[in-house]
């Protein structure tokens, strides 16, 4: 069953979607599952859609940048081979569109030490050694309300991970607008649904599957061969036991919990309707069920990105017209905000 980003009001605002991704290495399961294939599902509802590689983001941490420039195009391609298709939807690369950079300096502006202070995402990023950090990993949120509200964007389609910076989005929105007396941002309507909200690592049930996580074996990689997605999913960790009857009993069990929600997702079922088809079961039957699935829903995918970056230079050429449409709807909203903020702009 396809799903839509619910529609919710959004004011005196057309109903516009908006959401990134950073080039910051290959796409994983929770990528696909989380992110672009509701980006799909938004732009086949009609439902306007900008889709953004947020190259500025994935610099708050070392990129090399030979590494860098081919993380982007391969995005790139994972979008498109996802079903995003750039003349319905906008597709282009952050960095192209200065807007992001200037708004998102308004923004540090805005946002106030101790909001950014409680970000989890960036203690988790930072760990122990929050001094040797970047300023702009700090900041990332700033720069991430930028991006969304550079569009006056109303729907963000986000994995789980993210709720809390879209919190912080609708935080710096309405502080700017409470400050400065005006209605201009829109106070944005994360859409997190599905059965992969939040798809795990295949090594860890409590931990989130990341494509910067240092074992390959607890991510599948949008790139990974039919035996390759087949062998990590077969060793996924798993308890003992056999699949329960009903989804109840996933309730303490992450890792089968974190494996049926992937299957539901890739199926396009409910959590529910997988459990009446597989409950019971042993993982010794499951697993090659789902490694089955999982294999004839990705491979053509990673076919078709493998296909599309033999041509790098077409690439670039549709991250710059979508850039040029992109720079059009935000560049005006950029004025306004110095306008009301009380810059002079004389030429
Ligand atoms: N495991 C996941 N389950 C569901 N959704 C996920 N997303 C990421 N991981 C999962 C969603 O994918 C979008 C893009 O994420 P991102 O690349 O901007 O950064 P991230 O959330 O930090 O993703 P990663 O894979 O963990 O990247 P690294 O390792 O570079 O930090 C977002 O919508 C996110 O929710």
């Amino acid at each position: 069953m396809t799903q839509a980003p619910t529609p919710t009001t959004a004011g005196p605002f057309p109903q516009r979607v908006f959401s990134g991704i950073q080039p910051s290495g290959g796409l994983t399961l929770g990528n696909y599952l989380g992110a672009l294939k509701r980006f799909a599902q938004a732009q086949d509802a009609g439902i306007e859609t900008i889709y953004c590689i947020v190259d500025l983001h994935a610099i708050t941490v070392w990129q090399d940048p030979e590494k860098l420039r081919r993380a982007t195009r391969e995005l790139a391609c994972g979008f498109i081979a996802s079903g995003i298709d750039p003349a319905r939807s906008i597709l282009f690369n952050q960095s192209q569109v200065s807007a992001h950079a200037e708004l998102g300096w308004v923004f540090n502006c805005v946002a106030r030490m101790g909001w950014l202070n409680r970000m989890t995402q960036f203690k988790d990023k930072a760990g122990k050694h929050a001094e040797n950090a970047s300023v702009g990993l700090f900041c990332y949120p700033d720069l991430m309300a930028a991006d969304i509200l550079a569009y006056h964007a109303t729907h963000v389609p986000v994995g789980d991970d993210q709720k809390q910076h879209l919190e912080l989005t609708r935080d710096i929105a309405l502080k700017f607008n409470h400050d400065f007396g005006v209605e201009f941002f829109p106070i944005v309507e994360p859409v997190i649904e599905g059965a992969a909200t939040r798809v795990m690592s295949l090594r860890d049930g409590t931990k989130k599957m990341s494509k910067s996580d240092p074992s390959d074996q607890s991510r599948i990689n949008l790139t990974d061969d039919a035996d390759t997605i087949a062998k990590k999913l077969r060793k996924a960790k798993t308890d003992p036991e056999p699949l329960p009857e009903t989804a109840e009993g996933l309730k303490d069990r992450p890792e089968a919990r974190n494996l049926v929600n992937i299957y539901a997702a890739l199926s396009d079922q409910t959590v529910d309707q997988v459990m009446a088809e597989v409950g019971g079961q042993q993982f010794g039957t499951f697993k090659p069920r789902l490694a089955d699935l999982a294999v004839a829903k990705l491979s053509p995918i990673s076919a078709e990105m493998s296909r599309l970056m033999q041509d790098p230079a077409e690439i670039d050429r549709i991250l710059g017209q979508g850039a040029a449409r992109a720079d059009a709807i935000a560049r005006p909203i950029l004025q306004k905000t110095y306008d009301i903020v009380g810059m002079i702009r004389s030429r």
